[in-house]
């Protein structure tokens, strides 16, 4: 392995090595256990060269210390969201949104076992999912701190989490399709929720490939969020019919582009497959053409033409209908070099940067030349849809040619724009145009400096660095092969977060920390201020239910508990607190129905109690101030010990009780 010079240290740094004398030192790999308190021979024990000294002072977090920025990274398949601090990229929470997590009860109790049902296909229940793109609320264009969407692959679902528990609250199932990628993006103040589509299908019931064309759709969805309820209303959510070319990833439009939803797409071949039949496989099939379409949505306007009822339902949900939305000027595409992937919106809204997975460059477009070729008609065709399609010279700004493979692009508030390299894997800086090169003194639309990643990089997230207002200073590089990073834990290895430096404008960017992820793959992932969220210690008061975040109906205090027998049903009312659940005894008949609520009567933070109940499968985390509930039927006689699942205590083990169940 290749050690690092002395290329990329700051000032400061240079400084702590001085300190330490480690300048020169050449590392050899080596890494014995090392017994001494002298930083220099540690770190020449060690093997690590200077640039390894300065990364480790830069992530290192002492103990009771906060890290500066809050990541929230799409977990993958496991179908949950990682919470990371950076930059000592330590994981600090799995949220539970798409598959049950046992240690936080989470599709356990009835509570969320409710909210996971929200998700179900057709009455089938789904216990996984693939995460793919968070996004946190914002309020002019800025995150605000209070709630994350998250959109699943696999079945084509939308996910709300609630930032001041973080829980997830809702889990919208798109009645349309079973396949979405763009999403979740949000608009600039939060009142859309956007999920694009992926693979076209009917969106009803089955049509033969060979009625494609006819047949097969492709889809926008906006999902209307009222903030006040925390929750996304389907009633006035709507989706925007497309062709049938396969959308990819989208992005919102901000400050001068508000109001506007982009949206790159592949497949307009509209390619079907069938290389057993000796058609071109899709991967051939689908890259033929040498530009694809870029979507231009005028949400603002779509919404209107929703609103003035000039949409069909399918399945109970509203459909803006392609006919409507190319006629009324909602929908316009304009030529993009073929497969492209990423579609990210400049800071200030007026430039969108398009890279194509086959080609080195990004494609620059100008939001005020697409508006004024969309008012000048500069049209260089329409689609056989009847899509007007702008004329490509009209609007691009120009190319830039990054390096192999280039996918997604984020900011910095330097004029810098950060691209992920797949091919290649490495990620590039360089520098915006327009009044961005004028107001920092740089040549516009050069590159600057790469840095190589390992490896595969697909998203990269850079410190605030999609909204209007960036901090730059870290950027994570989301490596999709980790191969030789790691120690080898077999065929099977983790994806790697690399954490880079790329707070000096002026210097090169430094790698600083490899974390794998090893439940998964992320695919993006967005950083917060970590002062702007502001999530509760407790649970507001004793009784609380997380999942509609107001007091529980069965909330219990000290002193009403109690068991109660209507017929076959036994309802029982119990509190937890260290070291005892009261009750303690809780017998019933077989062939009951029991509901049973359990509430955490602490104030203190952290006195989290779990429930376990052996052979009826269940585990809740019942959090100070919460209500859960478990609901089933006593189908097995026998005695049960429940117990508490966190080491709350002293007398941890000693909380527990027996569940009898006569025959
Ligand atoms: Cu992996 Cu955004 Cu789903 Cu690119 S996506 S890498
Ligand atoms: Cu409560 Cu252990």
């Amino acid at each position: 392995m290749k050690r690092h010079t002395l290329r990329g240290l700051t000032g400061l740094a240079l400084v702590a090595l001085l300190l330490i004398g480690l300048i020169g030192c050449q590392g050899g790999g080596q890494t014995g256990a090392v017994v001494s308190e002298d930083p220099m021979e540690i770190a020449r024990a060690r093997g690590l060269s200077p640039a390894d000294v300065v990364a480790a002072v830069k992530t290192y977090q002492p103990t009771g210390t906060y890290d500066e920025y809050i990541m929230f990274a799409s977990g993958g398949h496991s179908g949950q969201v990682l919470v990371i601090g950076i930059p000592s990229m330590r994981l600090l929470k799995v949220i539970g949104v798409f598959t049950p997590e046992p240690w936080q009860g989470w599709g356990f109790s009835k509570e969320t076992k409710e909210v996971l049902a929200q998700g179900n296909y057709d009455g089938k229940e789904l216990t996984w999912g693939d995460v793919h793109h968070p996004a946190l609320s914002e309020t002019n264009g800025d995150y605000d701190g209070q709630f994350l969407f998250v959109n699943e692959k696999a079945n084509s679902r939308v996910a709300v989490i609630d930032l001041r528990d973080f829980e997830t609250k809702q889990i919208v199932k798109n009645p349309l399709s079973l396949s979405d990628h763009g999403g979740t993006f949000v608009t600039p103040n939060t009142e859309w929720v956007i999920e694009g589509g992926q693979y076209a299908a009917p969106f009803e019931g089955y049509a033969p490939l060979d009625q494609y064309k006819e047949k097969y759709r492709g889809l926008v969805t906006f999902w209307k969020f009222d903030r006040e309820r925390g929750r996304i209303i389907p009633e006035q959510s709507f989706a925007l019919e497309l062709p049938p070319y396969w959308q990819d990833l989208c992005d919102a439009g901000k400050q001068v582009s508000e109001g506007w939803v982009f949206c790159n797409s592949f497949n307009t071949e509209m390619a079907t497959g069938g290389v057993e039949k000796g058609n071109p496989p899709f991967e051939a099939g689908a890259s033929q053409r040498d530009m694809d379409y870029l979507h231009l949505i005028n949400l603002r306007k779509a919404a209107e033409l929703v609103e003035a009822g000039r949409t069909r339902t399918i399945k109970g949900f509203k459909v803006l209908p392609l006919d409507v939305a190319a006629a009324e000027g909602v929908l316009y595409f304009v030529p993009e070099p073929k497969s492209p992937h990423g579609v990210d919106v400049s800071p200030d809204g007026n430039y969108l940067v398009v890279s194509g997975k086959l080609d080195p460059h990004a494609t620059i477009y100008n939001f005020q030349k697409i508006q004024d070729a969309i008012a000048n008609e500069r049209f260089s065709g329409r689609d056989d849809y009847g899509v007007p399609i702008l004329d490509f010279d009209a609007v691009v700004e120009t190319q830039i040619e990054l390096g192999l493979g280039p996918l997604h692009t984020q900011f910095d508030p330097n004029g810098y724009a950060y691209t992920s390299l797949f091919l290649e894997s490495a990620v590039v800086r360089w520098t915006l145009g327009g009044p961005w090169a004028e107001k920092h003194g740089r040549d516009p639309w050069t590159v600057v400096d790469k840095v190589s990643v390992h490896y595969n990089i697909g998203h990269l997230a850079v410190a605030e660095g999609d909204n209007v207002n960036p901090d730059g200073r870290y950027l994570v590089a989301m490596n999709k092969w980790s191969v030789d990073r790691f120690a080898n834990v077999g065929p099977l290895l983790p994806q790697n977060f690399q954490l880079v430096d790329i707070g000096n404008p002026n210097g090169p960017m430094q790698l600083l920390y490899d974390m794998p992820i090893a439940l998964g793959e992320p695919h993006y992932a967005q950083i917060i201020k970590a002062d702007k969220l502001q999530p509760w210690e407790v649970y507001p008061e004793v009784g609380w239910d997380p999942t509609t975040q107001s007091r529980h109906p069965a909330a219990t205090r000290p002193g009403e508990e109690r068991i109660e027998r209507r017929g076959n049903t036994v309802e029982i009312w119990m509190t937890a607190t260290r070291s005892h659940f009261t009750p303690e005894h809780v017998e019933v008949r077989k062939g009951d129905r029991v509901i049973w609520h359990i509430t955490n009567i602490e104030r203190a933070r952290d006195a989290t109690h779990g429930f376990a109940l052996p052979g009826y499968n269940f585990n809740l985390s019942i959090e100070p101030g919460e209500t859960a509930t478990i609901e089933f039927v006593a189908d097995r006689d026998g005695v049960f010990a429940f117990y508490c699942t966190e080491f709350c205590s002293a007398l941890h083990l000693e909380m527990a009780g027996y569940f009898l169940v006569r025959p």
